[in-house]
């Protein structure tokens, strides 16, 4: 790709995961790729610090880390609690990943939201060059491009969503939804992992928006035109298969063999969050257990859950279930020397990870709402292809649509989820080795560098068109008479 000297990306999120140098094996995938454009274009990472303070300033803080720019702001206590804890975690996530019986609709946090996206376009502004494309990341910044558009910014700006993008009834119940698809408009380019959070999204707008879709693919609404596009996102699955030769992952991977004493393991690894579906799964696993006796003491299921988002009460009452729900399965079914669930908190290294997965025979990936859902993704990548374990995943991650070859489930059905168990448990090597195979491939292929250039170049080529001189008006007229 051929891109103009003076033209550098600037990327904007809510939270900025600070580049390591390059190559180091615990960056994450998505900073890894993000940070990689970046110095490739000595462009802009820009975002809140993390930071809280008394009064907005609009003062950014720039750092050079690992050959890119980090500009970052603090943000006012109350701006957090009502934007990011408020309308982003208890109002946005929840209602698109399907729990409208979790969202709330406060008018102060839909307030915040609009106030710090307007804090985020006065600060972003004049770092904003004549020539650079602007990427603007996930939900909590819907906004931010209209705010851009209102103070004269005509750069290509392109916007992706990391979450679902719920159907047209869900939507619907939020207060003043009009005013946040039509924001989406004043990008060039708005993408979704799958087509089926965009067709979702092409349909809020056809059916209630009274929009219109172009040959070529566009949608028109709301007097404007934007480019909807499927970019799934992937992993950094050369630097994932690299991190498995790491002594901490060996380490980790033969801690975990010793453990298993024979046993296979099934394995659930989710940031904790009612979207993974992680209580629905400990109630699959019991239902195994209770059908299939055989089956106890033959397994184990080791569920690494990692505590986020500690200031909003859902994910508290979560915490408490969960444990409850696997402290009675335990109760119930362990024996002196077994004991059916692993229930860990603890957060994880990426190497130490790598090895776990490595070590698993079966990997449970069962969100109920998921955008892509990239554990799906480590896993294949840390598999050994002589041996590899075998992926249950649910139909309702965006991951389902491109890893056609996993066993695929619904986790809402205990039964489902439980019969797929039992058939990834006695599965011949043969088959495991040819879906894993298949699905090797894609994690290759559709990578988190593809991911990244095929959005660049979107926005690149959207940028290009809005520059060609207008078409003369007399073939502009022929054609339409
Ligand atoms: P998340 O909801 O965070 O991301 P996911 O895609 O599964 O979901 O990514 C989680 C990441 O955190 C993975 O890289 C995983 O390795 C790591 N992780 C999880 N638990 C961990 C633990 N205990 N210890 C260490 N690491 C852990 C959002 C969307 C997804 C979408 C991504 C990227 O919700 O649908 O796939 O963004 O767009």
């Amino acid at each position: 790709m051929e891109h103009s000297a003076l033209s550098r990306l600037i990327v904007v999120s809510n939270r900025i995961s600070a580049p390591a140098p390059e190559g180091a094996a615990s960056q994450g995938g998505l900073a890894m790729a993000i940070s990689a454009a970046l110095r490739q274009s000595s462009g802009i990472w820009f975002g809140w610090s993390g930071n809280a303070i008394d009064e907005f300033t609009g003062q950014i803080s720039m750092q050079r880390e690992a050959g890119v720019t980090i500009a970052t702001i603090d943000l006012e206590a109350q701006d957090i609690d009502e934007y990011y804890n408020g309308y982003a975690n208890r109002t946005l996530w929840p209602l698109f990943h399907y729990r409208i019986d979790l969202t709330q609709y406060e008018r102060s946090f839909g307030e915040a939201y609009a106030r710090v996206n307007k804090r985020f376009a006065d600060t972003l502004l004049p770092l904003i060059g004549p020539d650079d494309i602007v990427w603007i990341q996930d939900y909590h910044l819907i906004p931010l491009g209209r705010e851009l558009r209102e103070r004269g910014v005509k750069n290509a700006i392109g916007f992706f969503l990391h979450i679902p993008w719920p159907a047209r009834e869900l939507i619907l119940t939020l207060p003043r939804h009009r005013q946040l698809v039509e924001s989406l408009f004043h990008y060039d380019v708005v993408g979704f992992h799958t087509e089926e959070w965009k067709a979702a999204f092409q349909s809020y707008v056809i059916n209630d928006a009274d929009g219109m879709a172009l040959s070529d693919g566009r949608l028109t609404a709301f007097g404007r035109t934007v480019r909807p596009g499927a970019f799934p996102i992937g992993i950094d699955a050369q630097g994932f298969k690299d991190l498995i030769q790491s002594p901490v992952a060996q380490e980790s991977y033969d801690r975990i063999i010793e453990s298993k004493a024979g046993r296979k393991m099934l394995l659930g690894v989710d940031r904790l969050d009612y979207s993974k579906g992680i209580d629905e799964r400990l109630l699959a696993y019991e239902r195994l257990l209770t059908d299939s006796p055989e089956l106890r003491r033959q397994i184990f299921l080791l569920q690494i859950s990692t505590y986020t988002r500690s200031e909003v009460t859902a994910y508290q009452d979560m915490i408490e279930r969960l444990d409850s729900i696997s402290g009675r399965i335990n109760g119930a079914h362990a024996e002196m020397d077994w004991i059916p669930i692993r229930n860990v908190h603890r957060m994880h290294s990426r190497e130490e990870l790598a090895g776990i997965y490595r070590a698993a025979d079966v990997a449970l990936v069962t969100p109920l709402r998921d955008g892509m859902n990239l554990v799906a993704k480590e896993f294949v990548a840390a598999q050994d292809e002589a041996n590899p374990g075998v992926l249950v995943l649910s139909r309702f991650a965006g991951a389902a649509w491109q890893m056609r070859d996993a066993l695929i489930v619904n986790p809402f059905s205990q039964e489902d989820v439980s019969d797929a168990v039992k058939r990834a448990l006695a599965m011949p090597l043969k088959e495991r080795q040819s879906r894993w195979r298949a699905l090797m491939d894609g994690v290759e292929r559709d990578d988190i560098n593809a991911w990244r250039d095929n959005f660049v170049a979107a926005m690149h080529e959207a940028r290009d068109q809005g520059r060609k001189p207008p078409r003369p008006r007399i073939a502009a007229a022929r054609k339409d008479g």
